[in-house]
């Protein structure tokens, strides 16, 4: 006997939250079923040390409440995780969420009851869920990428994914670390895992582009200018390609007269200094060697990110690579180590752009060595340690920081089955198929919130998870108000959509023949290399979907 509700949400993030909180505003029974403990998705499973968002917390949070905007409070500019975990469970707390989530509750399969048009969740006890539509919150980043090495079931010592962090307090203290990876994860970890190991190994494939982190405390002015203006940034998220209001205080809104004339000081979100948009020398193709290093200098790498041929212009992107590998090769003490950490095969602006706290100076410590697996490839993992073709490194613990199998990994871990009982990953054997990253032909009545296809990872998460929450309520009413029982997008829109996702992003940075980025799968092997989340812009992709409902669901078969 399965347990009947009218939505089923699988996941408790970000997403899941929401769209139970909205949901369950429109009267609708609604079961939620989250593999982990609590709630807070990404920011439950990466706590690894280190860890950190790279959008403005002012700003990575909900704008559905005006009462939770007024009341939480952030403690850094860029908060770091457990901040970000203690608002997920603020807002669960807030809202009610937790009766309604059913924790350490793993689905295994989803498959679509095609006679009583309903969806079912199966979870890993046997436990079955049937509802009408089935929303699925499961996420980008939430499938650990774990390669799988030569020896690694014979390492005796702890090994760690950092995206599977464990609660319990992990003591480094006097041991020697390994760590393989140097994406974002790895970035963030390394400085804080070598503060507290006895010594650290990192063991690079790839060399990283990053750039130094805005590290400011949150000022009590600045919350509370965002406060006073809140619905104004919320506007601006709306029409802002990257979901951001890049919102200046004392900048952005006029002051009153009163307090126009106290001079403040300018706060910027930007990793640089700020400028007017005048002095802004935006090509970088028409400043000098000297004039670059220079301003490097001064500003910091981040600066690198500013100009707009380096995104545009392959000479340019070179000239700011070579800048970039100048300015490291200033910061590193060991040449030999310096060398190591260049990047030299991609352009800067291919993957998702990396923020560090004292990367580069952690690699000049004494208790912190390098290994360039390019230079002397993994061998084999051992009972104590990695052997490279240059000698063995001896460990007590192993991290792997090797990422994720974005975008599509969780949907397709998720076994669902559609009409006909087409398995969704043989739709998806040439990559994700979907419309407006939101639904699939053959899959009636199930969402996916952030799904391939919609601008997701390249926006500002949560105003993205809102607007297809949102949508996918609004859709839920329109469908009860008209007496429908179901949609799904027709093969024709979906094939459009597809192809327009493509289009859009042929000729970026994100998709030159050197760029092997998650965004494409490419860090899974034999994952089919497909661009995956919409380059347009989030603002553009709304108008979108608002234009599809305004002309009566067009490209959907509601029946
Ligand atoms: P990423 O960005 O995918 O980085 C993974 C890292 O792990 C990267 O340096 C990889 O090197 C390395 N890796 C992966 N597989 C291997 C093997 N087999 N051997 C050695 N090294 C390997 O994941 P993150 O978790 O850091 O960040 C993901 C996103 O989360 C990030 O963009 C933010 O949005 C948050 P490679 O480059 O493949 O040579």
């Amino acid at each position: 006997m399965s347990d009947r509700g009218d939505v089923i949400i699988v996941g408790a993030g970000f997403a899941g939250m929401y769209a139970l909180y909205r949901f369950r505003g429109q009267g609708l029974n609604v079961i939620v079923l989250e593999a982990g403990s609590d709630v807070g998705g990404t920011w439950y499973w990466n706590r690894y040390p280190g860890a950190r968002c790279d959008v403005p917390s002012l700003e990575y949070s909900f704008g559905f409440s005006e009462e939770l905007e007024q009341e939480w409070d952030w403690p850094e500019v860029f908060s770091a995780q457990p901040d970000i975990l203690k608002y997920a469970n603020h807002v669960a707390e807030r809202f009610d969420l937790r009766r309604d989530i059913r924790f350490n509750t793993r689905v295994v399969a989803i498959d679509y009851l095609e006679d009583d048009n309903l969806w079912r969740a199966t979870t890993e006890t046997g436990e079955a869920v049937e509802a009408r539509f089935c929303v699925m919150a499961t996420g980008c980043l939430s499938v650990p990428n774990k390669p799988t090495l030569p020896g690694a079931d014979d390492f005796q010592g702890t090994v760690l994914h950092t995206g599977l962090w464990p609660k319990e307090e992990v003591d480094l203290s006097g041991k020697r670390v390994g760590i393989i990876g140097t994406g974002s994860s790895g970035v963030q970890a390394i400085p804080e895992l070598a503060k507290q190991a006895q010594h650290l190994t990192v063991f690079q494939r790839t060399p990283v582009y990053t750039v130094p982190a805005n590290r400011k405390r949150m000022r009590a002015e600045v919350q509370q200018e965002f406060r006073d203006h809140y619905r104004a940034i919320r506007d601006m998220q709306q029409h802002n390609p990257g979901g951001v209001s890049n919102f200046r205080p004392f900048r952005s809104v006029q002051q009153p007269q009163a307090t126009q004339t106290v001079a403040r000081e300018p706060v910027s979100f930007q990793q640089t200094a700020p400028q007017s948009a005048e002095s802004r020398p935006n090509e970088i193709m028409r400043l000098t060697p000297e004039e670059r290093t220079k301003l490097v200098a001064e500003r910091g790498l981040g600066m690198l990110l500013t100009f707009r041929d380096v995104f545009t212009n392959a000479e340019a992107n070179e000239i700011a690579n070579e800048t970039y590998r100048e300015a490291v090769r200033n910061m590193i003490d060991d040449p030999e180590v310096a060398e190591r950490l260049l990047p030299k095969t991609y352009g800067i602006g291919c993957k998702r752009q990396v923020l560090d706290r004292d990367f580069y100076d952690t690699f000049n410590r004494d208790d912190v060595t390098l290994v360039d697996l390019f230079e002397t490839p993994l061998e084999t993992i051992t009972a104590t340690g990695i052997q490279t073709s240059e000698g063995h490194h001896d460990l007590d613990l192993l991290i792997y920081a090797t990422g994720f199998d974005a975008m599509t990994g969780a949907l397709l871990k998720a076994n669902i089955r559609g009409r006909d009982r087409q398995p969704l990953s043989d739709k998806w054997r040439h990559g994700p198929v979907a419309y407006l990253g939101l639904q699939m032909q053959g899959f009636p009545n199930l969402f996916t919130v952030t799904g391939p296809g919609s601008p997701s990872v390249l926006c500002n998460m949560l105003v993205a998870i809102e607007q297809h929450v949102n949508w996918i309520g609004e859709c839920i009413d329109y469908l009860r108000d008209q007496g429908l029982q179901s949609i799904e997008p027709t093969a024709s829109a979906e094939t459009d959509w597809v192809a327009h996702v493509n289009q859009v992003a042929e000729g970026t940075m994100y998709t030159t023949p050197s760029c092997n980025s998650w965004y494409l799968g490419a860090n899974i092997s034999g994952k089919p290399r497909i661009f995956m989340p919409y380059v347009g812009g989030y603002s553009k992709y709304r108008e979108r979907c608002e234009q599809i409902v305004a002309n009566g669901y067009e490209g959907f078969t509601l029946s």
